[in-house]
């Protein structure tokens, strides 16, 4: 392994500030991983499974108050308050440096510093990041070992003056008022101390791959985004790609793991998942936008997740994987809410202290035997339909935009933007309701769009530039699309029966993308001629399926009160193309509203 100097000097000085015990240069190996699992055995950080039922597979217990991205505690640090926006905390960069410093200093004593190289997408290729991690937590390093290339290779591509992110973690006390996730654009640098989980603390993904990328990626030309890719594949061997963009608890990895529903079964198609959270996009000599997914793994959410919603997430988890935070069963193996298992009988939970079905706290409220933001982090290759094309140094053409929400009213199944800049708009509008995994008010609005709201490293009004921008280089830009799984009726059931049978709404996706159908023009966008949709095997009630279409003008003007409320805060820095995109939606939902007649008309012509 080279240790190149410039490497090696950032690496004493921030030893000089956490004063481990030693130094670890992390080569990658497989006799390393073996190594580093016996020590975190040792340790308690690893628990051992069952080896003949799980194998290669351990579970990981975080402290309590340590369970999930703390947002609060997530900085951007510019030298001006402006470049993070208002969608960012923003933290002065000499401050937060101070702040953190302070917490890091003395941190690793009696520790090991790992010295973490790891790369980003695949080594050599011209669109991936290289970056070192400095952690004193082996969960890290086995983690990033997944999610990531790490060691020799990445260290070795750097070259002599090669830039690299600098990635500095510690565990310090795990004290959550001594905890800080800051990024630091200006300089490619994150500092995570106090926390030690996964999105906190790997830091290769949200920080790197999305908050520090993002800004790297206006800059150059490209677009760094919190999307899914999906291979579809025709009989006839050819494939397209969607890159899809969902808000958590939307089901995203579900999606990008989604085997074809019975009814399709017949139409031979084959699935490829390529990734299931991140898609660096860019442009190709063809054209085109193309995406590779810079990750090697998933730190996929565990509760729900069975062989009913995801088949494939099962069998990805069933060896090599590291579970984290789910409850143990007698016989060593693990088991969280929406298991196929049914409860067990008794089991420790992810506390740790026994547990039994029907479990009340102090409170009289359901304990859970895993916490619902537990998570599995598993081999990208372990997933039955991985895309053999991941590898891809130039990544694979994108045909399609897709953005999605949960809402239970608004939002029709599917709809196309007419244009770009209208898609885009459709971005920056995306919203999606709280759900009870998640914190804040059940069924509350929260605005996330491009689902980038806590991944964007800079304001959120440029990025909006950037993707205007974007659209004018790209010759043949893939066309947006909108979708929405979670439509309900008056009594709350789901109008759409969602997982598998999504692929009819993709299917429909990438007939447009093809320019093979037409479609119905609507006030808000483009919607399928209902004849359009291979609905076979699938009995979804004409009732239903008019519901899932219908647009309600009241709603949607209402609708762009608040989108409007969300994109003043971006003041005069918001492009211009935006509101007039806004304004422009609000005149053909008034149009409607005025003249129900004109909805009729518009839906006659056929585009
Ligand atoms: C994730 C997230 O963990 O988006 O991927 O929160
Ligand atoms: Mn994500």
């Amino acid at each position: 392994m080279i240790k190149y100097a410039h490497v090696e000097k950032w690496v004493k000085e921030m030893a000089a500030m956490c004063q481990p015990d030693h130094i670890h240069w992390c080569d990658g190996s497989e006799a390393e991983k073996a190594e580093l699992t016996k020590q975190a055995l040792k340790t308690g950080e690893l628990m051992e499974l069952n080896d003949k039922k799980l194998p290669g597979c351990f579970l990981h217990r975080t402290a309590l108050n340590d369970v999930a991205r703390t947002e609060n505690l997530t900085f951007i640090c510019t030298s001006f308050q402006g470049d993070a926006g208002p969608t960012n905390n923003w933290m002065n960069p000499r401050e937060a440096y101070a702040k953190a410093g302070a917490i890091f200093k003395g941190a690793m004593k009696g520790r090991t510093m790992y010295v973490v190289p790891f790369c980003m997408g695949p080594v050599g290729s011209p669109f991936s990041k290289i970056g070192v991690e400095l952690t004193d937590s082996i969960y890290v390093v086995l983690n990033m070992r997944i999610m990531t290339r790490v060691g020799e290779e990445p260290l070795d591509a750097l070259g002599p003056n090669g830039e690299f992110t600098r990635c500095l973690h510690s565990k310090a006390d795990l004290d959550i008022n001594r905890r800080l996730i800051l990024h630091f654009p200006e300089d490619n640098t994150v500092w995570s101390v106090g926390s030690g989980y996964g999105g906190n603390v790997l830091l290769g993904k949200k920080s790197l791959a999305l908050r520090i990328s993002s800004v790297m990626a206006q800059r150059e030309k490209w677009m760094a985004e919190h999307m899914l890719i999906l291979g579809v594949e025709e009989p006839n061997g050819h494939i397209q790609y969607i890159a899809a963009a969902f808000p958590s608890a939307c089901g995203k990895t579900n999606l990008a793991m989604l085997i074809p529903p019975d009814g399709l079964k017949s139409k031979g198609y084959r699935i490829w998942c390529v990734g299931d959270d991140i898609a660096w996009m860019h442009l190709e000599t063809d054209g085109r936008l193309w995406g590779l997914n810079p990750e090697t793994g998933f730190f996929g959410v565990a509760p729900g997740t069975n062989c009913k919603t995801n088949p494939n997430a099962m069998a990805t988890v069933a060896h090599d994987t590291i579970f984290t935070n789910v409850a143990l069963r007698p016989d060593g193996t693990v088991w969280w809410e929406g298991h196929d298992d049914a409860a067990p009988k008794k089991a420790i939970d992810w506390t740790g202290k026994p547990w039994r079905p029907g479990l009340k706290d102090s409170n009289g409220q359901p304990v859970k035997a895993a916490h619902p933001n537990s998570r599995f982090t598993a081999p990208f290759l372990n997933c039955p339909i991985h895309s053999h094309r991941h590898k891809h140094h130039r990544g694979l053409p994108i045909s399609a935009i897709v953005f999605g929400g949960r809402r239970a009213r608004l939002a029709p199944l599917v709809y196309q933007a007419f244009d770009w800049n209208h898609g885009v708009f459709v971005g920056a509008s995306m919203a999606s309701e709280r759900t009870a995994a998640q914190y804040g008010k059940v069924g509350e609005v929260r605005r996330d769009p491009m689902a980038m709201i806590p991944f964007c490293g800079y304001n959120m009004a440029d990025y909006f530039g950037h993707w205007l921008d974007m659209g004018q280089r790209v010759k043949s830009p893939p066309p947006i699309f909108h979708v929405n799984w979670f439509r309900q009726d008056d009594d709350g059931n789901y109008l759409w029966p969602g997982f598998g049978e999504n692929l009819r709404i993709i299917e429909w996706i990438l007939a447009r993308s093809r320019g093979e159908i037409g479609a119905v023009e609507t006030p808000l966008g483009l919607v399928p001629r209902l004849e359009d949709l291979d609905m076979s095997g699938l009995d979804v009630p004409a009732k239903a399926m008019n519901e899932l279409f219908s647009i309600d003008a009241d709603a949607w003007l209402a609708e762009t009160e608040d989108i409007a409320a969300f994109f003043d805060q971006f003041g005069t820095r918001m492009p211009r193309e935006m509101h007039a995109q806004l304004a422009a939606l609000r005149k053909r939902m008034t149009a409607v509203k005025e003249k129900p007649a004109a909805q009729t008309r518009a839906a006659a012509k056929k585009k």
